[in-house]
């Protein structure tokens, strides 16, 4: 059986950007493929975090993955930080990977922009990232456009260390998306930049936890354009082409199928549905959520996930200490 991971990192409250794009994808496939999922805690620390605020959020996200139907007997659930040899096997092919690759990640570039004095550890993100895939020799990691880059480094240095000390890692398939769509949720505000949990201005981002009327109002305020019709074009009409591929990925009806359904009917008209069905979906999310957060269910999950993936997580360490000459 073909493996798939993902991590999603406990940054604040997810969005529905984060949920659309890779939890719902995860829960779609999760029969198809053995399903590992896991809370990037050691990602979320390339960035100031205050400890008590991050440790709450790791259990939220938890809790949230559950709710949106991640299911703990069909997927590994588990904490990075947990499982040591995550970082420990990062180290190892840090030193196989080239300073030059990881200063021209967009995301480093973007995020190292934002601070004057930026963590050494923002620059290695996306090694240990690999470190996270390559351990498991997964096959497929269902990420958003914004990943990819990573994606494809983590396959560089599988390729590259395979060569240099024979066959060790399985190359991850650079899959980025199941249905071939990359189109990332974007700001409501703002729909030239991703809906992003970390925005500092919140009117365009709907948070999963959100209350129902707060995102009727955010979506009944999305930015548009002035042509009044309903049809996929992001180039000319950002906003309402968000709004379309919220409704597609939600309901599963193609864009054209959209376009004909609000063939003659106003943005108004279009955005009640689309609100409808973002509240109908992240109402359902906070009713699960809301039994699970308090349960012991939870902690249960936890060390399962953590036992079963240390063990396979110390072999390959092992066998890389081994090929590289570490130790006696
Ligand atoms: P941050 O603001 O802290 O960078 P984020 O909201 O951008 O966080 P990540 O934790 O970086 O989210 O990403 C978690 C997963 O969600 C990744 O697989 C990412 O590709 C996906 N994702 C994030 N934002 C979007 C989006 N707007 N549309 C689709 N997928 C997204
Ligand atoms: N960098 C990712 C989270 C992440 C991840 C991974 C995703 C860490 N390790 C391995 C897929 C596979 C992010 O910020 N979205």
């Amino acid at each position: 059986m073909k493996k798939m991971l993902t991590g999603l990192q406990p940054s604040g409250v997810i969005t529905l950007g984060n949920y659309l794009g890779a939890i719902k994808k995860m829960v779609e496939n999760q029969e198809k493929y053995d399903s590992y999922i896991f809370i990037a805690d050691l990602h979320a620390i390339t960035v100031t975090q205050d400890p008590v605020e991050l440790r709450k959020n790791i259990k939220n996200l938890i809790a949230l993955y559950l709710a949106c139907g991640i299911d703990p007997n069909k997927n590994k659930i588990y904490i990075q930080s947990e499982n040591e040899y995550h970082a420990n096997v990062s180290w190892l092919l840090e030193c196989n990977t080239y300073y030059g690759e990881l200063s021209r990640m967009t995301q480093f570039k973007d995020k190292s922009l934002k601070h004057t004095n930026f963590s050494a550890g923002l620059l290695t993100y996306p090694v240990l990232m690999a470190a996270d895939i390559l351990i498991y020799d997964v096959d497929i990691v269902p990420v958003g456009k914004d990943q990819k880059q990573h994606l494809e480094l983590a396959r560089d240095i599988a390729i590259r260390f395979n060569k240099k000390y024979g066959e060790t890692f399985k190359i991850p398939e650079p899959v980025i998306s199941f249905d071939g769509n990359e189109f990332l949720v974007k700001d409501l505000q703002n729909p030239s930049i991703k809906m992003s949990k970390s925005s500092e201005n919140k009117k365009g981002v709907i948070m999963l936890l959100e209350d129902a009327d707060s995102i009727r109002k955010k979506i009944m305020s999305a930015t548009t354009d002035s042509e009044m019709s309903v049809h996929f074009d992001p180039k000319n009409k950002p906003g309402i082409s968000n709004l379309i591929h919220i409704y597609s990925s939600i309901t599963n009806k193609t864009y054209d199928e959209i376009k004909d359904e609000f063939k003659g009917k106003n943005y108004g008209e279009f955005k009640k549905c689309v609100a409808d069905e973002v509240i109908r979906v992240v109402s359902e999310i906070q009713e699960k959520y809301n039994k699970i957060i308090n349960s012991d269910e939870i902690d249960k999950i936890l060390d399962e996930g953590r036992d079963y993936t240390r063990k396979i997580a110390k072999e390959k360490y092992e066998l890389l200490k081994e090929k590289m000459g570490l130790g006696r």
